[in-house]
């Protein structure tokens, strides 16, 4: 007579609970031993699965919807290969601050620790510390509940990052009653606890602003993170401040905003006496807020959730530490007390510089040249998007990435995704399939054929799930630009060169996906609207001069100079 063993359970269906009751209902990842019946009895009990075709790409999909939510986003991946591919993305999101966590089985614990050979086995709950915020092993079945709940408030609370939970399959295969299973469950009480600021830190903040003749505020994804555009707003309705956006910031003001300073960032650095620094760190991308373009005498005000982020380059004079809405909160409400409004003189000073660079722009991103440059396509894609504000943008590249920031304009918050603090290529598939899942919106996503090529794959993710996601590939033929020569005499192709004459959208119109190629302006609107208006899932092969781009797209500078041989610079002649 067979046993009953109805009142059992294991560890696969009880992983799949403590995520359910604490709210995690998507998951993203590539099966195989041992986690395969993982995703198969999540899916079974309402977790969605998108199953990708890369663990990085399901990385980048879940840490889109970290960012996108401020709930951790979850990626499951197979050992040692399937963790392994996995860790980039984990260790991107901690940079960036987007929670996430990656669940990856591991194989048997005793023959792992005696290097005996399992099958792929490998120590990846050590290995992963130092590439993410924690780690955490579940070694029995009767901390799952504990395990997950770790993993959760770890990665959403303070600043958010991504945590490593490592699953073993001889603990997924381990038997319990599921009465005694359910009770070691629990929900995660306020995963993301408010973290008020002292009244004297914000005290001594308005104190700084008021005194400022030129006051600028750097607006930064730490507070897109915190959800805080509603604080923010108020605040430049306030103070009628001028500010510079950070790119995955833009969209909480709208771009369209009179008090942008994207387009003199120079010269609003370079003037600017007291700086509020709003979720951004100095870091690389603000010359650490100590070399130029920045006033050697400005001072700083920095709200940051993370302590140890205050004085990182420079001395910061008015620090608040906590969360950014209770930040604001507490500034707005001092601002009735201390108003603090910008000058004319300040507005003025600014929008003359901002008139001329916005004339000069135009002649590019409006012209009809053809073949066309970045400039010229992404004008044609900013005038497409401004009619449907709804649109969420992923972007990577070089040229791609930096002229697209400056050309096309966001209007809502958190509706930019792009290479990060970090610069990664290989982020914008991922991204727009976790963007397109999680918010079931539309997702217009930018790539340069370079950056394309590292995830481009995932279009057949795209296709399987029915995604409306417009994949846009801008096909100039090479990293940077295709123009690039080998200095050797092997005949190969300089190590920037790919293939112009590639046909990307034949890739999507494999898997039924709808392709187009576009050479001109006007072809290129033709084909995003009509993209657009079929919500299918699109690639539209975008033909750019082989001659358009910068090395390195804005950031040439960062290269090393060879001093000697053909790429060392000419010298001046006399
Ligand atoms: P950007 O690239 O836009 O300049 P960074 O990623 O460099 O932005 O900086 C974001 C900062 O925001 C980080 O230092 C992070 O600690 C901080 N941050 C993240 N979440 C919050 C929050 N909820 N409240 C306040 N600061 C936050
Ligand atoms: N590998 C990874 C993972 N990230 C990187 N940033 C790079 C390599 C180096 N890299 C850049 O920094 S930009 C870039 C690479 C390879 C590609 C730029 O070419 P593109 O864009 O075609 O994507 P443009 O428009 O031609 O500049
Ligand atoms: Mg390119």
């Amino acid at each position: 007579m067979a046993t009953e063993t109805t009142n059992l359970t294991d560890g696969m269906h009880v992983l799949a609970d403590a995520l359910l009751l604490n709210g995690i209902d998507k998951m993203y990842g590539v099966v195989g031993i041992p986690v395969t019946d993982v995703a198969r009895i999540g899916q079974g009990k309402g977790i969605r699965f998108i199953a990708m075709r890369h663990e990085a790409d399901a990385g980048n999909a879940a840490a889109a919807e970290g960012f996108l939510t401020g709930k951790p986003g979850v990626y499951l991946t197979v050992s040692a290969p399937g963790y392994l591919n996995g860790l980039p993305p984990l260790k991107e999101a901690t940079v960036n601050g987007f929670p996430v966590i990656m669940i990856s089985g591991s194989s048997t614990r005793d023959i792992v620790d005696m290097g005996s050979g399992d099958y792929e086995g490998m120590d990846q709950y050590n290995y992963a510390k130092p590439f993410c915020k924690a780690a955490y092993r579940i070694d029995d079945i009767k901390d799952i509940g504990l395990g997950v709940a770790r993993a959760i408030r770890t990665a959403c609370s303070g600043r958010p990052g991504g945590v490593y939970l490592d699953v073993p399959g001889e603990m997924m295969g381990m038997a319990m009653d599921a009465a005694e299973a359910e009770a070691t469950l629990f929900k995660v009480v306020d995963p993301c606890p408010a973290m008020v600021p002292s009244q004297e830190s914000i005290d001594r903040a308005v104190e700084l602003l008021a005194s400022a003749k030129h006051p600028l505020v750097v607006l930064g994804k730490g507070a897109a993170i915190a959800q805080a555009e509603n604080e923010v707003q108020e605040f430049f309705e306030k103070t009628s401040i001028p500010y510079q956006p950070m790119s995955m910031a833009k969209g909480l003001m709208p771009d369209t905003s009179p008090l942008s300073t994207a387009s003199c960032r120079g010269l609003a650095l370079r003037s600017a006496d007291v700086v509020l620094l709003m979720g951004a760190r100095l870091n690389w991308m603000l010359s650490f807020g100590r070399e130029k373009p920045w006033n050697p005498d400005a001072k700083f005000i920095q709200i940051d959730i993370d302590p140890t982020e205050i004085d990182n380059a420079r001395p910061i004079a008015a620090p608040i530490v906590g969360d950014m809405k209770s930040a604001l909160r507490l500034l707005n409400a001092a601002l009735d007390k201390t108003p603090v409004k910008a000058s004319d003189e300040w507005l003025s000073m600014l929008n003359e510089a901002k008139e001329k660079n916005n004339a000069k722009f135009a002649a590019r991103t409006s012209a009809d040249t053809v073949p066309m440059d970045h400039f010229n396509a992404l004008g044609r894609i900013n005038k497409v998007m401004e009619k449907h504000p709804d649109l969420y943008l992923v972007n990577e590249g070089a040229n791609t990435l930096d002229d697209c920031r400056n050309i096309v304009n966001i209007y809502k918050p958190r509706h930019r995704l792009d290479c990060g603090t970090w610069g990664v290529m290989g982020v914008g598939t991922g991204y727009a399939i976790g963007t397109a899942v999680t918010t079931g919106g539309q997702v217009v996503s930018i790539h340069g054929d370079s950056a394309f090529g590292f995830d481009g794959m995932e279009v057949e993710t795209a296709c399987r799930f029915n995604l409306p996601i417009v994949f846009m590939v801008f096909n100039n033929g090479g990293i940077y630009k295709g123009d690039f020569q080998n200095i050797g005499t092997d005949g190969d192709p300089s190590p920037l060169t790919l293939m112009a004459s590639a046909h990307y959208e034949k890739m999507i119109e494999a898997f039924g996906g709808v392709g187009y190629y576009v050479e001109t302006p006007d072809e290129l609107e033709k084909a995003l609207e009509e993209a657009i208006a079929s919500k299918k899932t699109c690639l539209i092969d975008v033909q750019i001069d082989i001659h358009a781009g910068e090395e390195s797209g804005h950031i040439g500078n960062l290269n090393p100079v060879p001093v000697v041989g053909p790429l060392a610079p000419k010298p001046k002649e006399a």
